[in-house]
């Protein structure tokens, strides 16, 4: 809903551009190792792209949703459903974005699909208009903060040295992922080590309220945040456990929206959010979510999808925002690719620093010959 004043309402005004082209192109780029989490392992990014073509300018967004449910409800075929069959044919030239959004709210849910169209189009406005997309944002260009998600180790070996890699290249801060039995002492190990670093952990869902008295060992270590250590899909819980530990509760896979980061906030169920923008719904809802944290002084930050170049630049581009006040999952294109697609890579400055692109719209090329190097599938849907 427009909500005049919001630092979204800029945006609600803007209006959809006539388009030439809509392209889903599908890519696959391998990992350079398997990142591993409480519910999955992946070995490779199978990332869903949007080209949208306009009077000469290219456009490209990406689609945050894996190829398999087990993160977010959304896949990339749930995605590719919901833009093509209900989404895609909302879209008018000159209708305002504030609107379109009102349009998409008729289809329940699908937020990643739905951030797809309008992160596209809001990258197409600002090439046209010659700005970068922060500028769009109404945010002035800045560098954000670095932080580095580390997924789980075979071994402690392993993972202490991980985090030693991210300490010595300067990461603001370090998340690792946990899950029920690799926790406690993984932790302790990296905090005797690095009694500094600020550290976080991720349990993508995996405890229970029963896991009270566990959950409760981590307070020892200085932890900044415990991720969504209850279920993807509660909110109330995560109130209780938060009064039993010191550590404050992020929620991530619980938020997908405003609606919910109010919720949560009124419950006492976290400290923190983590924004994904695309699990939210895109730019404007994340820039909404954002606004609402700041001003109740809840800290927010950036999560990550191992996201390509397109995705990772949007991510940074959404940093520059209010209320962005810290370290988010993003890292180094050299921790997931070898060769994105993308050009220029992610790289942390000498103070662990990322510079947001100051070219027009992403600032960042995509490279054709690299795309077309990795399409798995292509398909012209205007
Ligand atoms: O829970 O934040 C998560 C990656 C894929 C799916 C879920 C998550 C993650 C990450 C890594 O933690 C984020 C990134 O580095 O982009
Ligand atoms: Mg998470």
């Amino acid at each position: 809903m427009p909500v005049p004043g919001s630092p979204a309402a800029v945006l609600e005004s803007l209006v959809v551009p006539k388009l030439d082209h809509v392209d889903l192109v599908t890519v696959k780029l391998p990992f350079v190792a398997p990142f591993g989490t409480s519910v999955y392992t992946w070995t490779d990014k199978e990332a869903m792209l949007m080209r949208l073509e306009s009077g000469g300018l290219t456009a490209w967004s990406e689609c945050v949703s894996d190829p398999d449910p087990y993160y977010f409800y959304e896949t990339n075929a749930t995605a590719r459903h919901i833009i093509k069959d209900f989404l895609l044919p909302l879209l008018e030239p000159g209708l305002a974005l504030g609107r379109l959004e009102a349009k998409f709210g008729h289809v329940r849910g699908h937020g990643m699909a739905k951030a797809t169209i309008e992160n596209g189009l809001l990258i197409l406005i600002a090439l046209q208009q010659g700005v970068p997309l922060h500028t769009l944002l109404g945010r002035p260009a800045a560098r954000i903060m670095s932080g580095l998600s580390i997924g789980l180790k075979e071994t402690p070996a392993e993972l202490l040295a991980a985090v030693e890699r991210a300490v010595s290249k300067g990461y603001h801060r370090i998340k690792m992922k946990v899950k029920k039995g690799q926790d406690i002492d993984w932790v302790r190990a990296v905090r005797e080590r690095f009694p500094k670093v600020r550290l976080m952990v991720d349990a993508n869902g995996d405890y229970t309220l029963a896991d009270t008295d566990r959950l409760r060992r981590l307070d020892e270590f200085d932890l900044m945040m415990i991720e969504q250590p209850l279920s993807y899909s509660d909110i109330y819980e995560h109130s209780l456990l938060q009064k039993e530990l010191k550590t404050a509760i992020c929620l991530d896979e619980s938020i997908h929206g405003l609606a919910d980061a109010a919720t949560a906030l009124a419950l006492g169920a976290c400290r923190v959010i983590n924004i994904k923008q695309g699990r939210v719904g895109g730019l404007m809802e994340s820039m909404r979510m954002a606004r609402y944290c700041a001003d109740r002084g809840v800290p927010v930050w950036s999560g990550g999808m191992d996201e390509t170049g397109v995705g990772r630049a949007v991510n940074i581009h959404l940093q520059t925002a209010e209320g962005f006040t810290l370290p988010g999952d993003t890292s180094e294109t050299s921790n997931y690719f070898d060769r994105d697609i993308a050009e220029p890579p992610v790289v942390l400055d000498a103070e662990g620093f990322i510079a947001v692109p100051a070219g027009p719209g992403l600032g960042v090329r995509v490279v054709p010959e690299r795309v077309l190097e990795r399409a798995v599938r292509w398909e012209r849907l205007r």
